[in-house]
This record gives C-alpha cells, structure tokens and sequence, in this order.
C-alpha cells in the first residue's frame, strides 16, 4: 500500500467512526442470556439489542450471549451487579439470594394467575421490585413472562402431595425452594439449569419443575416424561441493566433504551403465549403424560409453614406480600 492510500484510509475510517459516535465513545454492552435463540426470551432481547444501537445511533452497541455461554445465572447476576457484564435477562427466582424483596415472588402460589402477575408488575408494586433491584446494581427496565412452573419427573403422575413423598427434585438457586418441596414430602436440591439433564438422565435426580418452553426446549421431556401441573411458581423475569452501565447514559438515551425495554417485553409475551402452545403440544406429541391437578389446594395448604417462616425472618416484608394478595 502506497503511503498516500494508508493516509486516506486512515482518514476515511476516522470519519466513519466519528459520524457513528458524534464524538462520543461507542460502548459495547454485553449480555447475558440462559436460553437458545429460538426462545421468545431471545428473540426479544435480539429485538432489543438492535433498537438501542439504533435509538442511541451507535452510542451503545449491545451483544448477546445466548445458550449461558458466560456462566450461570447466580454468576451472572453478580457480574452484572459488578458491572462484569451490561445486561441480561434474569428470572427473579435466583435474584431472591441477592435482593431479599424478590423473594416475594417466589412464595409459591403468591399469583392466582399469569394475567395477575402482569397487572402487579406493571404497576405500583413492580415499581417497589425495581426499587430494590436499583439498590443492588440492577436497573429493572420491563417485565417478561416465564408463564407458571409445574413439577415434572421420571417416575409417574402427582396427583396430590403424598405422590412428592421421597422424591428428589432440582429447584433453582433459592432456599425457598428447598423448603417448598421439603414441605410436600420431598427432597431438593438447587443445580444449575444446565446441569439438569443430565441429572435426570442418570437418576441423580427424580424430577424438576418449569414452564412449558423450558421443559421442551432443553430436552428434560425426552428424559422426565410425566409433567403435573401443580403451577405453584410465577415468576416474572426481567430485563436488567447494569447500573455501572446505565449511569455513564444521557437522560434521553436512558429514555429511549428504556422504551426499547418495554417494547422488547410486549414482543416477548405474545412470543411466549404462543411458544408455550407449542412446546405443550410437542412434549405431547412425543408421549409425555400431562395431568391436571383437581384440587390444589392442599398443595397451597402445605405452603402455609413457608409463608409463616418467611414473614417472621422478613417481617417488613409481609406488606407486600398483603398487597399482591388483596390485587384483583
Ligand atoms: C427458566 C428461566 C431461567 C431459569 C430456568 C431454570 O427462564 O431463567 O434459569 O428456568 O430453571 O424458566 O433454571
């Protein structure tokens, strides 16, 4: 290359860069994701990723890492608090380790339903989650929907309790959940989400509990073929932003990333409606026993000790968990 043509190369490049950045440095944000692309939840954060390069033209560059190639979910919430990573997607049952209020969302049956869930999140009391989160390091910018989780195992249908007696099931990274199934007779153990199949597979575990996408999309159905729908956790999930991240951030971009959030959440629940459809009737399809409970509620009744133990350990939580309660 002649010297004159590196020159202008340089000087085109530099143009370039400047026209993208009007000056400022583009930052690079890095996201975490535990699903594969194909999951609503992915497809959402893609969608959302693409419009903040475009509403912040260039400023902030988002990426994200699906299939949990940047480590586990409690991991990812630390480096996310540190400001290790930008951004992710988190499901608010792990959170309740970090940020004791989301534990209110992991209180089984806390939801009557989905669409209860929603109006909560959406309103005043998301608003108290968001709240808290900020206190941690995290910037809660809207809502997912993860649907209802339900036992599934390789060994029969549940029915009632007694049928969870003796089993081992792999819950999240939450105490409450050990002792939610500790209560029905059972035995749990947190793993990581990528380490269930396996598990199941060789019989270290008898069972687990998710969604309908989960289930399906990670194989566990192939392996754990009767899934009862006890749907005894809703939990919503987020989009969280890094405080490190989100301070460095004009008021407008922070404006317009947060309307990327939202609009990436609206996509993300229609998706997540029809996914869950689908996976239904695909782990239907290849011969997975599906049973309805009848009557849940000596499920509910077998919580009332989990519900008991968390106010006292958390007594100024309890208005909250009163507030959801008394919800329409
Ligand atoms: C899925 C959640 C994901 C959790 C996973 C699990 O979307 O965030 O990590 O369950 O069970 O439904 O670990």
């Amino acid at each position: 290359m002649t010297m004159m043509k590196s020159i202008k190369m340089l000087a085109m490049s530099s143009v370039a860069a400047l026209a993208v950045s009007a000056g400022a440095q583009a930052e690079t944000w890095r996201g975490w994701n535990i699903h594969p692309e194909d999951y609503p939840n992915s497809i959402a954060l893609d969608q959302f990723a693409a419009d903040v390069a475009e509403v912040t033209e260039g400023r902030v560059e988002p990426e994200v890492f699906h299939n949990g190639v940047l480590g586990s979910q409690p991991d990812a919430i630390e480096q996310v608090r540190n400001g290790g990573l930008d951004f992710a997607n988190f499901n608010m049952g792990p959170m309740g380790e970090i940020v004791p209020a989301t534990n209110v969302l992991s209180l089984p049956f806390i939801f009557r339903s989905v669409d209860q869930m929603h109006a909560a999140m959406d309103g005043e009391i998301g608003q108290r989650f968001s709240d808290a989160l900020a206190e941690e390091g995290l910037v809660a910018l809207s809502w997912f929907d993860s649907g209802a989780r339900s036992f599934y195992n390789t060994k029969k249908p549940i029915m009632t309790p007694a049928d969870v007696e003796g089993m081992k099931f792999r819950v999240m990274n939450n105490d409450l959940y050990v002792q939610m199934v500790d209560e029905l007779g059972g035995n749990a153990t947190p793993m990581a989400f990528s380490e269930v199949y396996q598990s199941l597979k060789t019989g270290v575990i008898d069972g687990a509990e998710n969604n309908y996408p989960s289930y399906e999309s990670t194989n566990h159905y192939e392996v754990a073929g009767y899934y009862s729908i006890t749907e005894h956790l809703i939990i919503p999930e987020c989009i969280c932003v890094s405080t490190a991240a989100w301070d460095t951030l004009s008021e407008e971009d922070q404006a317009a990333i947060k309307q990327a959030a939202m609009d990436a959440a609206v996509v993300q629940r229609e998706l997540w409606a029809e996914r869950s459809k689908a996976s239904r009737a695909k782990v239907e399809e290849a011969g997975v026993e599906i049973n309805e409970i009848e009557d849940k509620q000596p499920f509910q009744d077998a919580m009332g000790p989990v519900y008991e133990n968390f106010i006292a350990a958390n007594p100024d939580l309890e208005s909250l968990i009163t507030d959801i309660q008394s919800l329409e």
